[in-house]
């Protein structure tokens, strides 16, 4: 980050808080003032205020007694180190530069010697500020998946972390590598008073230790840097995951003596486990036999080259392609891609190839006669508590390994067990398939244009308005669609490994918010055009990461799918009250979220929001948001819109 904009920014900010906070404290007063005044004495409020409840204004303090703005990074410090400036030290030797936080005094040290160091010339510290622990480890998650870099999600001790795990537990089901860092406080005699107490824990990770990978309380500053470097290593080695550290506020806090020496920590080469040889050759020989091979993928490119690998491994079978859409696994438009013919496909399959699938039992289940094999790493990744692992299923060849780490192989194997003969049968199945696909496509643009003018707007329309306007920008969805009929996929046209990074993986609401900024701040890196679009359910629960769009400046086009509630959940009311056989028409309680303005509340937040409620506005809508995003700024289109 240029330092230069760092401290301006946050110059800017100190100004404006403390204009607020004056803005603030004269309603503040006048609450005081009437609520108690007027009921005392049954008068009236304009002319109530007792003398004695009058609270006198603060004095400004004179000009000589203000401390200089500029007091900071560039003064402090000195020749000075600290156990923190260690720390920080090794966050840049791995990498860990993009660090979101919500401040908590058991990190106080820590983050004032980022800031020492975000200060510096030349430095690529970049800390955003969030304001809740659940959207500053969605804004790793989002990043993570956006980039193929890890990012540091700073968070409290105790209450910090307690906001934080659900995001830690979307990380955990989606595989997704993020490095928790949170403050403790394990020393009681240590603790300033009787909130410390409150905010302590003896075991901190313990809290959210069902869901990650990996986690430790470093007792020094050597084991801090193996512990960091471990939690890396662990994080990003697939299966990837979510990591925590506890950073104990002594152990922050300590002056390293001058002279001291201290381990360099250095970035560890990350080395994918691969299937085991053989067995991959014995898949090869099960698929180059197939007559209907399908290769159904969920989490299973990581990387561009897993999403080459995968179409090279398909073109090469001319096998159906299902993909469940945990990652940007397939093109879009692939003529193998047998995505929205999934059941069809399936049925029709006699091998089934599940790459890193997880509901592998459910997914596979419509292909009742194949036999199926899998390459996966969820083996490894099982822990006994959280039931993410899905019902058991039993493939015939259970390979374990990173598929996209397996795919070479398995590739080499079957260029040479595919026969000569079959090549022919092998490219009608193909030409089949392309048929198969090209039709699918008619018929998802003619289901699109179903109530193209009704109000409230379909989902489908707001997928179709906003993808003629962006489909020759670099785009890049950040959501996967499951509340609005996968129109993405259907409509939309993805080819680049970066055009779509999958979803939450626990469907716990509240990721999108959070993890859609942090994609886009990766996406602003590479200067391309991050678009979402969200349930107005899911944003409620954490409309606060927009801010973090418009404070730090990043663009992004959030559409928001508000059809006014939660509709997922009002139809599951329905089903029940219809079996009851008692009527849906009240089924809506509890389930409707009336009454929001997501277009002001997006605004209220310095985002440029817009509401639509008429299709006809869309395009107009649209262009303006576009208009805002190409300046570097995020836009909201409240969209009010069908259930589904
Ligand atoms: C943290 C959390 N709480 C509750 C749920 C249950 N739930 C699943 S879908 C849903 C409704 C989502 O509403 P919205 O995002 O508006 O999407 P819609 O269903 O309306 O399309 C709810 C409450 C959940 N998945 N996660």
């Amino acid at each position: 980050m240029d330092p230069q904009k760092f401290s301006t920014t946050r110059r800017n900010f100190l100004t404006t808080a403390s204009a607020g906070g004056l803005v603030l404290a004269h309603p503040a007063r006048a609450t005081v003032a009437t609520a108690k005044a007027p009921e005392a004495r049954g008068r009236s409020v304009a002319h109530a205020p007792h003398p004695a409840l009058e609270i006198a204004p603060v004095p400004a303090p004179a000009p000589s007694a203000r401390r200089p703005e500029s007091a900071g990074a560039e003064t402090a410090g000195g020749d000075r180190r600290f156990a923190s400036d260690y720390m920080v030290d090794c966050l840049k030797a791995l990498d860990l530069t993009t660090i979101s936080e919500i401040p908590g005094s058991t990190f106080a040290a820590l983050q004032e010697s980022i800031i020492h160091a975000a200060g510096r010339a030349g430095s690529d510290i970049s800390m955003l500020t969030v304001t809740h622990e659940e959207i500053g480890v969605a804004f790793a998650h989002g990043y993570a998946k956006a980039s193929g870099k890890i990012a540091a999600a700073l968070v409290h001790s105790t209450v910090g972390l307690q906001h934080a795990s659900m995001a830690i537990y979307n990380a955990w089901c989606d595989r997704a590598p993020v490095v928790t860092l949170a403050g403790s406080l394990t020393n009681p005699v240590a603790r300033d008073g009787f909130v410390d107490w409150l905010h302590s824990v003896s075991d901190g990770p313990g809290l959210t230790r069902d869901f990650t990978k990996f986690d430790e309380t470093p007792r020094s500053l050597p084991h801090f840097a193996s512990s960091l470097t471990r939690a890396y290593r662990m994080a990003a080695t697939p299966p990837c995951g979510p990591v925590v550290l506890a950073l104990d506020l002594d152990l922050q806090e300590e002056e390293i003596p001058a002279g001291t020496r201290l381990p360099p920590v250095a970035k560890p080469v990350i080395i994918p486990p691969q299937g085991e040889a053989a067995a991959l050759l014995e898949a090869a020989k099960i698929l180059a036999g197939a007559k209907a091979p399908v290769i159904l993928v969920d989490r299973a490119a990581r990387t561009p080259q897993g999403l080459a690998l995968m179409v090279e491994l398909a073109e090469l079978l001319q096998a159906a392609v299902v993909d469940m859409g945990g990652r940007m696994n397939f093109p879009w438009r692939h003529p193998l891609n047998q995505t929205s013919r999934r059941g069809a496909a399936l049925r029709e399959a006699d091998v089934v190839l599940a790459l890193e699938v997880q509901d592998m039992a459910g997914q596979t289940a419509p292909a009742r006669k194949a036999r199926k094999l899998s390459i996966s790493t969820y083996d490894y990744y099982l822990k006994a508590n959280y039931q993410a692992f899905e019902e058991l299923a039993q493939p015939e060849l259970a390979i374990a390994g990173d598929a996209e780490a397996s795919l070479p192989t398995l590739i080499a194997a079957l260029r040479s067990a595919i026969p000569a003969a079959g090549r022919t049968a092998i490219a009608d199945r193909g030409a089949r398939l392309a048929a198969a696909s090209a039709a699918a496509l008619v018929a998802s643009r003619d289901a699109a244009a179903v109530g193209w003018d009704r109000q409230p707007i379909t989902t489908a329309r707001m997928y179709a308005e906003v993808y003629d306007q962006i489909r020759d920008k670099d785009w890049a969805l950040l959501n996967a669609g499951h509340f609005q009929s996968f129109w993405g996929p259907q409509l939309w046209n993805a080819k680049h490994y970066y055009q779509y990074i999958g979803d939450s993986g626990a469907y716990g609401l509240g990721y999108l918010p959070g993890a859609a900024v942090g994609a886009a701040y990766a996406c602003k890196a590479e200067g391309r055009l991050p678009i979402v679009f969200g349930g107005d359910g899911d944003f409620m629960m954490t409309p606060g990461a927009l801010w973090t769009a418009a404070f730090h400046q990043i663009p992004l086009l959030y559409i928001i799918h508000n059809n006014g509630g939660y509709h997922q959940e009002k139809m599951k009311v329905q089903l029940q009250a219809n079996e009851r056989d008692r009527g849906v028409t009240t089924a809506s309680t509890g389930c409707v979220l009336p009454g929001l303005d997501y277009a002001v509340i997006a605004r209220g937040m310095g985002v440029a929001g817009q509401r639509v409620t008429d299709p006809a506005d869309l395009r107009g809508a649209i262009k303006r948001a576009l208009d805002v995003v190409s300046r570097g700024e995020p836009a909201l289109i409240d969209v009010v819109s069908q259930g589904r």
